[in-house]
Parts: C-alpha cells; sequence; structure tokens
C-alpha cells in the first residue's frame, strides 16, 4: 500500500489515464509539474500551488546542490519540510541543467566537472553522486543521471552521447539501490532517430526502472519533429510503468504529447512567463503588457476559475504589470497554472470517456477562435 504503484485506467488511442501511488500521496495521470527549481514555485506559495490542482513538483539537483546544498536541507528535514510541500516531489538529476548553466564543463566518462554559475565553485556531479544528493533531499521520483547532447549534432554523437547515458543509467540503478516507496526513472536518449531511440529503450527496460522519461527532446527540434519521434518513442517503453516528458511544453505540445501515450510533463513556461506579462488562456497567448488591455473589464480568461480571473479585470492586471507590481507576477502564475490544471483535468476526463478526439478538437477551435 504504501509502496510505489502505477495503475492505468483507461485508454483512448495511444492516449492514457492512470494514478501513480506513493507514500506521499497519489498523482493523477497524464500529470503536468510546476517547476520549483530553487525550493519554491516562484511567486507562489506551496498551497496555492496545491490549490491549482498540482499533485507533483519538479525540483533540481543542479540548483540545490549549490544553493542551500543538499546537505544543508537534509540537516533541515529534507526537501518537503524545508519548502512546506508535503506532496510529491520528483527531481531531475543535474547533468541537463550543468550543460545549460554551468561554465567550464568537462564530460568524462567518471561524470562532469563544472564551475558553479552562481559563485563559480568546482563541483563534480556523478550518478553516484547524483543518486546521494537526490536521497538527501528525499525525492520521491529520482531521476536517472544522464546527458542530453546539443543540437545539432551527427548520428554518431548522439549514438556517443546516449551510450554513455546509458552506462550511467546502469550505475544511477546500482547507486540508487533497493528504496521502497521511491522510484527511479531511466531517461531514453537518441535524438531523433528511430535506431537509437530503440536501442536506449532496449537498454533501460533490460536495466528496469520504475518509470522511464523521454529526454532530449524540446531542444530546438521543432514539434512537428518531436511529435515525429513522440510517435513511435512511447511505444518501446514497458506499457505498464509511468512515461514522462521532460521539458514540455506549450498548452499544444501537452495535448499532442498526451495523444501520443505521454503520461507526464513539467515545463518552467507557465510560471516563467507569467512573471513576464505572459498569460496562456483557452484562446491563446495574451500579453497583458499590450495597451488594448488598458480599459478591458473582463477577465484574462472567461472560463477560468482561477482567483486571477474571479477577482481582477484585464484592466488591472495590466496596470500592475505596467507599474511592475509583485502582485502581477503572483496572479499571473496563478492563472497560468491554474490554467494548464484544468487543462490535464480535461484530459484526463476526456480519454476515461473514451471522447479524446473531440476534447483535442475543441481545444484547438477555440484557440484558433482567438483572443476576442
Ligand atoms: N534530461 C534530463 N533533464 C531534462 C532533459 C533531458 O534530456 C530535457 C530535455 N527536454 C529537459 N530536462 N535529465
Ligand atoms: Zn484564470
Amino acid at each position: 500500500m504504501s509502496k510505489f504503484s502505477f495503475t492505468l485506467n483507461a485508454t483512448d488511442g495511444a492516449a492514457r489515464t492512470g494514478v501513480i501511488s506513493t507514500p506521499r500521496g497519489e498523482i493523477r495521470t497524464p500529470a503536468f509539474m510546476p517547476v520549483g527549481t530553487a525550493a519554491t514555485v516562484k511567486a507562489m506559495m506551496p498551497e496555492s500551488v496545491a490549490a491549482t490542482g498540482a499533485d507533483i513538483l519538479l525540483g533540481n539537483t543542479y540548483h540545490l546542490m549549490l544553493r542551500p546544498t543538499a546537505e544543508r536541507i537534509a540537516r533541515l528535514g529534507g526537501l518537503h519540510k524545508f519548502m512546506n510541500w508535503n506532496k510529491p516531489i520528483l527531481t531531475d538529476s543535474g547533468g541537463f541543467q550543468v550543460m545549460s548553466l554551468a561554465s567550464l564543463r568537462k564530460l568524462t566518462e567518471e561524470g562532469v566537472r563544472f564551475a558553479s554559475h552562481i559563485d563559480g565553485s568546482k563541483h563534480m556531479l556523478t550518478p553516484e553522486r547524483s543518486m546521494e544528493i537526490q536521497k538527501l533531499l528525499g525525492s520521491d521520483i529520482v531521476m536517472a543521471f544522464d546527458e542530453c547532447p546539443a543540437l545539432p549534432a551527427t548520428d554518431a554523437e548522439v549514438a556517443k552521447s546516449m551510450r554513455l547515458s546509458m552506462r550511467w543509467a546502469l550505475r544511477s540503478r546500482e547507486a540508487f539501490g533497493d528504496r521502497p516507496g521511491y522510484a527511479l526513472f531511466g531517461i531514453q536518449q537518441g535524438g531523433v532517430t528511430r535506431e537509437l531511440r530503440a536501442e536506449s529503450a532496449e537498454k533501460l527496460t533490460e536495466i528496469g526502472f520504475e518509470g522511464y522519461a523521454v529526454g532530449g527532446l524540446a531542444v530546438g527540434e521543432g514539434q512537428e519533429v518531436m511529435f515525429g519521434v513522440l510517435d513511435y518513442a512511447p511505444d518501446m517503453l514497458p506499457v505498464d510503468k509511468p512515461r514522462y516528458l521532460m521539458g514540455v511544453g506549450k498548452p499544444d505540445d501537452i495535448v499532442g504529447a498526451v495523444e501520443r501515450g505521454i503520461d507526464m510533463m513539467d515545463c518552467v513556461l507557465p510560471s516563467r512567463s507569467g512573471r513576464t506579462g505572459q498569460a496562456w488562456t483557452r484562446r491563446g497567448q495574451i500579453n497583458i503588457k499590450n495597451a488594448r488591455h488598458a480599459d478591458d473589464p473582463r477577465p484574462l480568461d472567461e472560463g477560468c476559475t482561477c482567483p486571477a480571473c474571479r477577482n481582477y479585470s484585464r484592466a488591472y492586471l495590466h496596470h500592475v504589470f505596467r507599474s511592475q507590481e509583485m502582485i502581477s507576477g503572483m496572479l499571473l502564475t496563478w492563472h497560468n497554472l491554474h490554467y494548464y490544471q484544468d487543462l490535464m483535468q480535461g484530459l484526463r476526463d476526456a480519454i476515461a470517456a473514451g471522447t479524446l478526439a473531440q476534447f483535442v478538437a475543441a481545444f484547438h477551435a477555440k484557440r484558433a477562435e482567438g483572443d476576442i
């Protein structure tokens, strides 16, 4: 009962809906995970994040190991207690963030040496150290340590990187050990090459994980190419385990990924864009700083029940954004996260009812009408 498990409740085409059970609570799938990189979902209180409907948050090994350090968080009772979030937390393993944020990176078979983007201090991440940090944090879902190759890359480069990630996946599995109630997810790599994706899936399945991520996508290849890979990649992974698409995405990316059999996703987009005045609505994207909102008494999104839409006009949201008031980022982030969670609930309900095609058609039709 208190173990980690995944139950599939219904499918509609390739799409799936189910529940991941963990000792810290249930995660309804398909699930969207808000990003709480530095032990906070920026501009949101944890109880507000929960009120949007989020069952799980994402945290980052890379950021937390540098500041305030995993050891300090462990001494203070773990990440859940530290940030006052008692539902499940998934942590990314660090390699991807090292490659995008750190300097002086040196990649070897052992791991990656790098200098902190905060103070230039030197650090080393290996599969073993990443497992140790994620354990110190108390992460419920731990990600294997991998390398996500920068694009464009040749097939030979992608193959070499993928094979290194698969050796690191085995070392991650061995270092993680047996921890009932906690899960370790492997990460498929292989770029946009079918044979490499298949080889990666085979290696990971042979090692055996509690869940499987599709990594190495949404790195600039474009939606059409990403969907092309998602037409076959999820199917290469065990049907009875959760499948997590890392770092995706915009609402239409999420809908397309769910249609293709993805169960979990995360993205900074709803939280980050909330702080820059971007709102995601049923009618598409809105920039609240645009002058056309200055006198508009209507809510951001007529169909939304979030506090920003229930209590405030576009004119107010425009004003506080222009005035650089903190409530601007708070309200827009809340709305965006609420919209994303509403979308996930709509997808889950539609899959359960066998009406996903109609749901997706209505989703696209509303966006095509535009913000009128
Ligand atoms: N690997 C890891 N984290 C990630 C990615 C990956 O490939 C991506 C790719 N979109 C985002 N975050 N470990
Ligand atoms: Zn709203």
